[in-house]
């Protein structure tokens, strides 16, 4: 969804440009620095010069090189290597077409220009959504259409919505624009102004279309505001002060976009579309005195957003992909120390292209932190043995890289945890603003009719939607080729004992993509990535296991258009073979496309999967019923999943791991020195 122009593009400096170059040290998967990104621009408008050109820059990013080009540097000890070329992807439109350029930048050439002919369109970039906003509010029929409700034309702030597809033929990049209202608030979203359409061709940035039918009041301000200055009544949580401390500073090194901590490495990069990107995550096997490989790549490759409101204003919005359409990385905010992240959390910048190519900076878009919330890795106290009580106990700390996007009304928070005991965590956090619809309606008795959500407050329906976020992980266990197992725990009759019935584990290795579509609904499944080809000492497969949080897959019906977009939603797991250019679930060009890219339709060539180099989906999903909590602003809700060793080493990993040191008491003032 929409959200509010960024600040002014940053402009860089040219001394700060020949700092880049001078400290860089690149990481085949680095992203691509502000100077990269400079001459990206400068290659591009060479090619198309704007006196006969106008470009527009949807999207850039690195162009990443073959995963065996990665590995093999990556084993040869970093050495360089004459094929491993710094490469960008550049999406543009130029003339009402999309193009796809890819560039060589120690070449400084363009080494594809492939214009887009299919389906679908790139991601929307900030400065049109802007202009199209604009446009409304300086049209005239819109103004008297504000005045005729009685209503500021000055108070009215508005947000481009993509249309999505229902069946139609082919559109033109536009948008339907619809506003909101402050007036006494600065909570927008709790105020729509409903009823009334503007359609914006992208484009040629004109209206094309105008439409206005009165339906609900404009939902009362009061009541919405959520900054602590203008709470009427404003109560102390009675909580005393809290902070986390490290005196010796943190555990963690970051080098570059290289991270380490404790027994991790790993490599964390920022996009425009995807958010954080993890890679060549690997743990640190001490037994085995080598570094074991985990996952090569994780991200967030698509979230799909469908509401479940039929009205005339608002069916296409069951649409949302906030990252093909809005871009998840280009929504993300910088996060504020102390309040975002605590206080031991050190933070790391992101940069993006705006409309016209120039490099935009969103200043700690990551925060990476140690966590400790006074949690137990693993403990025992041994009361059995006469005349002694044994107590082992390890206090739990993790390292966490976090993002926010604020796509719009809504704001993720995601969360990519690590644990010594080998587990990766993935949590993401919902909060911010529902969406809301304008009603006649001011309490629940007066309701008859089917309003597709639930009364919040006088003249203000939460509409039901879904939240599905869709995760690319490109798992590795020990070496590339792997399998993935479902384990069925299968009700077992057994007349022979006086139980009678039990359970067991029944594996069954999937053997091509169809076999590896999973819905849990009520049964019961381990979901294991394993290496075939690697043992532990006594026999099984080393591997990693997916602990899913969330089991909801779409409600909606499979020929609903929405959900042929969105079809990655229909189920918690998909398995692919690796392949280079199948990243983006919902499609690489989203806005209005027809689910014919999507990982639904790729899934379909059924190829095999059975130890090769194959990608784990998991569908982390939502089904949100708003209630009145939720209103004016929601508290996070959160859901995620693990991906936990899973006979990947041969006991506990963290049996020998000392209690550490660093964790002492400061209580009650902090000038207690550590406990030893
Ligand atoms: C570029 O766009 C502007 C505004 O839409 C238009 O006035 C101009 O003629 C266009 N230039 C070219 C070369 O098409
Ligand atoms: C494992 O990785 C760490 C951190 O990069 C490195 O210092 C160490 O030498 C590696 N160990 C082995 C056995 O490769
Ligand atoms: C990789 O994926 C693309 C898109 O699905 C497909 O066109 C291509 O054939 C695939 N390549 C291989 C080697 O399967
Ligand atoms: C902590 O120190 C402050 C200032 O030295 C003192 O006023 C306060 O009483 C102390 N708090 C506790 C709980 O001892
Ligand atoms: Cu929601």
């Amino acid at each position: 969804m929409f959200r509010v122009l960024r600040n002014p593009l940053l402009f860089f400096p040219l001394f700060c440009i020949f700092s880049i170059v001078t400290a860089q040290k690149t990481h085949p998967l680095d992203p691509l620095t502000p100077f990269e990104l400079i001459q990206v621009q400068t290659i591009v408008k060479k090619s198309f010069p704007s006196s006969q050109h106008n470009v527009s820059f949807h999207y850039v990013g690195l162009y990443e090189p073959d995963k065996s080009l990665v590995l093999s540097w990556q084993s040869n000890h970093h050495q360089s290597d004459e094929n491993l070329r710094r490469r960008a992807i550049i999406i543009v439109r130029i003339h009402r077409k999309t193009h796809e350029i890819i560039i060589d930048l120690s070449s400084n050439s363009i080494v594809l220009d492939k214009v887009y002919n299919g389906h679908g369109y790139p991601i929307l970039n900030f400065e049109e959504q802007s202009a199209a906003s604009m446009l409304a509010l300086a049209y005239a029929p819109f103004v008297a259409s504000v005045e005729k409700r009685g209503l500021k034309v000055e108070e009215v702030v508005c947000s481009p919505y993509t249309i999505g597809w229902h069946g139609g033929k082919r559109a033109n990049r536009v948008v339907r624009v619809m506003c909101n209202y402050l007036d006494g608030t600065i909570n927008l979203y709790m105020r729509p102004i409903e009823g009334i359409t503007v359609t914006v061709d992208l484009d040629q940035m004109k209206i094309i279309a105008y439409r206005d039918r009165i339906t609900a009041p404009v939902p009362k301000a009061e009541g919405t505001d959520y900054r602590e200055s203008m709470q009427k009544s404003p109560f102390d949580s009675k909580l005393k002060r809290i902070t986390v401390v490290q005196p010796d500073g943190p555990s963690f090194t970051i080098d570059g976009h290289a991270i380490r901590w404790a027994n991790w490495e790993f490599h964390l990069a920022f996009d425009m579309r995807a958010g954080p990107i993890i890679s060549l995550a690997s743990i640190y096997d001490p037994e085995k005195d080598e570094n074991r490989s985990v996952m090569y790549r994780g991200f967030i490759s698509e979230l799909f957003v469908p509401y479940m409101d039929l009205t005339e204003e608002w069916y296409y919005r069951t649409t949302f992909f906030d990252a093909g359409e809005y871009g998840f990385g280009l929504c993300a905010v910088p996060l504020e120390p102390l309040r975002d992240c605590p206080e031991n959390a050190v933070f790391m910048d992101g940069y993006f292209s705006g409309q016209d190519g120039t490099p935009g900076k969103i200043s700690n878009v990551f925060c990476i932190f140690e966590r400790y919330a006074g949690d137990i890795m693993w403990r025992h106290t041994e009361t059995g043995i006469p005349g002694k009580v044994i107590r082992e106990v390890r206090p739990e700390v993790n390292l966490v890289v976090r993002m926010v996007s604020t796509v719009g009304n809504y704001d993720y928070i995601v969360d990519w945890e690590f644990m010594q005991t080998g587990t990766i965590k993935v949590t993401v956090g919902m909060t911010g603003l529902l969406e809301v619809r304008g009603s006649i309606y001011t309490h629940k008795d007066q309701i008859q009719e089917e309003v597709y959500g639930t009364i919040l407050a006088a003249n203000t329906i939460g509409a039901h939607h879904d939240h599905f976020l869709v995760f690319h992980l490109d798992l590795d266990v020990d070496g590339d080729a792997n399998s993935f197992i479902k384990k069925n725990l299968q009700t077992k009759l057994d007349k022979r004992s006086k139980r009678t019935s039990y359970w067991t584990a029944i594996s069954e290795t999937a053997k091509t993509e169809s076999d590896a579509r999973i819905q849990l609904g009520s049964g019961a499944a381990e979901l294991l990535f394993v290496n075939p080809n690697k043992k532990t000492k006594l026999g099984n497969c080393v591997g990693y296991r997916l602990i899913p949080k969330s089991e909801a897959v779409s409600l909606l019906m499979d020929d609903d258009y929405a959900q042929i977009r969105g079809a990655f939603s229909k189920y918690i797991v998909w398995v692919t073979p690796y392949n280079k250019s199948e990243k983006w679930a919902g499609g690489l060009y989203t806005d209005q496309s027809r689910g014919d890219d999507t990982l639904a339709t790729w899934s379909q060539r059924n190829r095999e999967i059975e130890n090769k180099d194959i990608v784990l989906w998991y569908t982390l999903g939502f089904h949100h019923v708003p209630y009145q909590e939720d209103f004016p602003i929601m508290p996070t809700l959160s859901s995620g999943f693990e991906l936990r060793p899973s006979n990947f080493f041969e006991h506990n990993p963290v049996l020998k791991l000392k209690p550490p040191k660093q964790i002492y008491k400061i209580w009650p003032n902090s000038s207690v020195p550590p406990d030893q």
